[in-house]
């Protein structure tokens, strides 16, 4: 395979003015023509390259007279000598039934459907399949009546019956696009219809499509769309541009949700939701990727990237709006939380391993692989950055010239900065590194008091990640506060002059003074997360447990009794006995639990463990058998000591079954005090499960049965059974089912994942399946994924082979455990290195897993 670079980008030779679509739909022979109205404004005697995969040309016109003076080289048709303006027709042949990879056009669970981005239009027709070609789109759908909805972009134009008994509709974008906004979609659906009046006095017709039977699992993606609608007129005066906004949601689908203008498609588990079948945490997911797609026909439609190495162009940005709807909304610590979470384990390993990538790539092979979470949400932290550097004023005027000087081109990254810097008047030109530089920057601070002169002072030096030597400073917002003896802030100034919270860290050693200090502080250092770095402090337990009750940001209070927790288990390892938590750490939790003072939802966060990914990520070479041994002997401390006050906590909290903040937090609340509850003797807590489980309400379900698995409960295996016959007819349902079920420890866990490959709701060619089951198993099944007779690795490797042939791309996906197989011991690294080795030498492996498993072994 071929890698693109960056440093290559050239402009294209002809633009695509118009494009007529004419789908005749057909499950083995559908019959694409395509209409192209081109103009050439490159090179004269510059050929014209279109993209084309699994296509098969029927035929080739140009303004209307058949030619022949062409080439099909590998994936690209190559027409010779064609004059500065025409009109070009190509008529395909394609098999939607067939193509199990899920990009391009495709018929899975009885609907048609298509997903484009990155480079999915390519098999649908040959086409300039690049983002800088923008064109609008006029599309006539033909299909059997069985298929009533026949959906496009933009607006419907026409519709009618054809004379052999089908029936067809036809479409009309009036914004340009490129292709991979473009999007088709055909079945038989139930709708829900609503309707949306903007700020202009606009009237928007919503409209929700699903499979039949599921309308009473809609109004809450419905709810979540006009509140995003609404949102996005008030923080980014930002307004819906066509009179119809359609999101379709289908079970077959390789992301989460796909932006195409004006027709939404969403993995039906980014949008089904009731009390019965969904969790709290899936009404919140729901809510932000409905938010995310919608925001993207500003950051990603309206302006668009200039070439895929763009990507964080519209992804940081919409990610980090997204973050901001959350929040706005709802808890901004707590979604600031999941967010760290998130860049902690699965970003900061990333960066460290083999497919570290700056937010803005410089190389790639498969495209479809860089849809990651440095893109996404280390992209998003840079934006956060920003954000913190400019205030909100000035981020917002930065965004209105944006859109004043970008609206309707497609753009790049440094064009997003020159916005962002000429608004504020703001250099950011250190910044911009960023962009260009790939791993985490680990940050060492130094503190020292002076109490002769009450002078605080804080070195920060800036160390380059360990696998990018060469990486320059990075211009930090290092946000700080300082807290007395009482836990009170102290205003920071020096010589009489006050000084903002957030410093800038421009060099490689620092030091800034602070003055009129009474006695030593205790610093609140990297405050909210200001910057996506490696902090090394050494911050003693009193210290870690002043800032865990006083601290005014509550990020850092939780980030706080994470690093008691790491702390305690990096002793732990040191040392030749073992050492339970202290005292102090077991009576500040038993407060929280006690007390239940402010968001209770906070309180569950602040009392659970770090992660096996979170604490993995503390060493240089994991501790397997060591982390699991130590989270699970502190888990059990928790339990036992804290047994009497969690059962307290579970009785006392009433829950009214609503889906308000303040349920939502009970309900997280609950959750936790049982999963520790079922780690105790105590003779309530299978009590307390056996209720939960039988509630209606499935976040309280699941929590009674994810706390029954984790502990071994004797009660597991009776809930799992009954869920199983209780579920059986939602697909979705089953996939938390089969995910419960790969977190099971047991010894014969492997057999157990095989056996249910067997299951009539299994679907090796269903990516939520998939990831459910097998994900869910090497992600979190740490005990028996990373067994040291290598059988979860081979699962795995088995699992990757079949579905390379199936669908590369979510192969690729779930090829993520191993590709940091060189950070454990001996006898684990050989082993995935195995399974690396086996994929490599596979006949027919695809782009998408050769670039990573090379990468891996390199
Ligand atoms: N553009 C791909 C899906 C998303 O990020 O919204
Ligand atoms: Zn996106």
């Amino acid at each position: 395979p071929q890698a693109q670079y960056l440093k290559d980008y050239k402009a294209p030779d002809f633009l695509i003015n118009h494009t007529e679509l004419t789908f005749d739909l057909l499950p083995l022979s559908t019959k694409v023509s395509a209409l192209l109205t081109l103009t050439r404004v490159g090179d004269k005697k510059a050929p014209l390259v279109l993209d084309g995969i699994d296509l098969r040309l029927l035929s080739l016109s140009v303004d209307a007279v058949d030619i022949t003076d062409y080439e099909i080289i590998g994936e690209q048709l190559i027409i010779n000598n064609l004059p500065d303006s025409c009109r070009l027709s190509i008529v395909t042949e394609i098999s939607p039934e067939t193509n199990t990879s899920l990009e391009g056009l495709y018929l899975s669970g009885g609907a048609y459907c298509t997903q484009c981005e990155a480079q999915g239009f390519r098999k649908i027709t040959y086409y300039m399949d690049r983002p800088d070609v923008l064109s609008t789109f006029d599309v006539t759908i033909i299909a059997d009546k069985k298929y009533p909805q026949l959906l496009s972009n933009g607006n419907q134009i026409d519709s009618g019956e054809t004379q052999n008994g089908r029936h067809f509709t036809k479409w009309q974008d009036p914004f340009k696009k490129p292709s991979y906004l473009f999007a088709l979609v055909a079945g038989d659906f139930d709708v829900l219809k609503d309707s949306y009046v903007t700020q202009s006095g606009r009237d928007v017709e919503l409209a929700l499509f699903v499979d039949k039977g599921n309308l009473s699992k809609t109004p809450h993606a419905m709810t979540s769309l006009k509140k995003a609608m609404q949102w996005d007129e008030a923080r980014f005066n930002l307004e819906y541009d066509l009179d119809i906004y359609m999101i379709v949601a289908v079970d077959f689908f390789n992301m989460g949700a796909m932006e195409n203008k004006g027709l939404n498609i969403f993995n039906s588990k980014c949008v089904l939701a009731n009390q019965e079948t969904a969790t709290d945490k899936d009404y919140h997911t729901i809510e932000s990727i409905v938010g995310h797609e919608y925001f993207h026909n500003w950051t990603g439609n309206r302006v668009t990237c200039r070439d895929w190495f763009q990507l964080s162009l519209k992804e940081g940005l919409t990610v980090f709006r997204d973050q901001e709807f959350s929040s706005d909304l709802g808890s901004r610590a707590l979604n600031r939380i999941d967010a760290v979470k998130v860049m902690r384990t699965h970003q900061f390993s990333e960066d460290a391993g083999p497919m570290a990538h700056p937010i803005r790539p410089e190389k790639v092979i498969e495209m479809n692989n860089f849809y990651t979470v440095t893109v996404y949400d280390k992209g998003a932290e840079v934006i956060r950055m920003m954000h913190t550097l400019l205030g909100e004023q000035n981020f917002q005027k930065g965004m209105t010239l944006y859109f004043e000087r970008h609206d309707g081109q497609a753009v790049t990254c440094d064009d997003f900065l020159s916005a962002m810097s000429d608004a504020s008047g703001i250099n950011l030109a250190q910044f911009k590194r960023w962009y260009n530089q790939a791993g985490t920057p680990r940050l060492n601070a130094l503190q020292s008091f002076d109490k002769d002169s009450n002078t605080y002072s804080l070195t920060v030096e800036q160390l380059a990640p360990l696998n990018q030597p060469n990486n320059e400073p990075l211009h930090i917002p290092f946000a700080i506060e300082l807290l007395d003896a009482n836990g009170h802030s102290i205003a920071l100034e020096y010589q009489g002059k006050k000084i903002v919270h957030v410093l800038n860290v421009t060099q490689s050693t620092q030091t800034f003074n602070f003055d009129n200090i009474s006695s030593k502080p205790v610093a609140v250092l990297l405050e909210d997360f200001s910057a996506p770095c490696i902090l090394n402090q050494q911050t003693d337990e009193h210290a870690l447990l002043h800032i865990m009750r006083f601290a005014r940001s509550d990020f850092s209070r939780w980030d706080a009794q994470q690093q008691l927790f790491i702390n305690a288990v990096k002793a732990n390892i040191k040392s030749a006995e073992s050492i339970a938590l202290s005292d102090e750490i077991i009576n500040a939790l038993r407060v929280l639990v006690v007390n239940q003072q402010g968001d209770l939802a906070l309180i569950a966060e602040l009392l659970k463990l770090p992660s096996f990914d979170t604490l993995a990520g503390e060493f240089e070479v994991i501790p397997v058998d060591e982390i699991i041994k130590i989270t699970q002997q502190f888990e059990k401390q928790i339990a036992d000591s804290l047994c009497s006050e969690f059962i307290q906590c579970f009785e006392s909290l009433f829950d009214d079954g609503s889906v308000s903040a303040n349920a939502v937090a009970i309900r997280s609340l609950k959750q936790l005090c049982l999963h520790y509850l079922a780690k105790t003797q105590s003779i309530q807590a299978a009590g307390f499960i056996k209720d939960a489980a039988s509630s209606s309400n499935m976040t309280n379900v699941l929590g009674a049965l994810s706390a029954a698995v984790k502990a071994s409960h004797e009660v597991c295996d009776e809930l799992l059974n009954h869920f199983d016959s209780q579920w059986r007819h939602d697909v979705l349902v089953m996939d938390k089912w089969f995910a419960l079920q790969a977190m099971q420890t047991s010894e014969n866990a492997i057999e157990n994942i095989k056996a249910l490959y067997e299951h009539p709701c299994f679907d090796f060619s269903n990516p939520n399946r998939v990831r459910a089951l097998v994900g869910s198993f090497s992600h979190f099944n740490t005990p028996q994924f990373h067994r040291a007779d290598g059988q979860g690795y081979s699962l795995l490797g088995d699992l990757l082979i079949k579905l390379n042939a199936i669908n590369p791309q979510n192969a690729s996906r779930m090829l993520t455990p191993f590709m940091s197989w060189k950070r454990y011991d001996k006898v684990r690294s050989r082993a995935m290195k195995q399974q690396l080795e086996r994929i490599a030498a596979l006949d027919g492996l695809s782009d998408d897993l050769f670039e990573k498993v090379e990468k891996a072994l390199a």
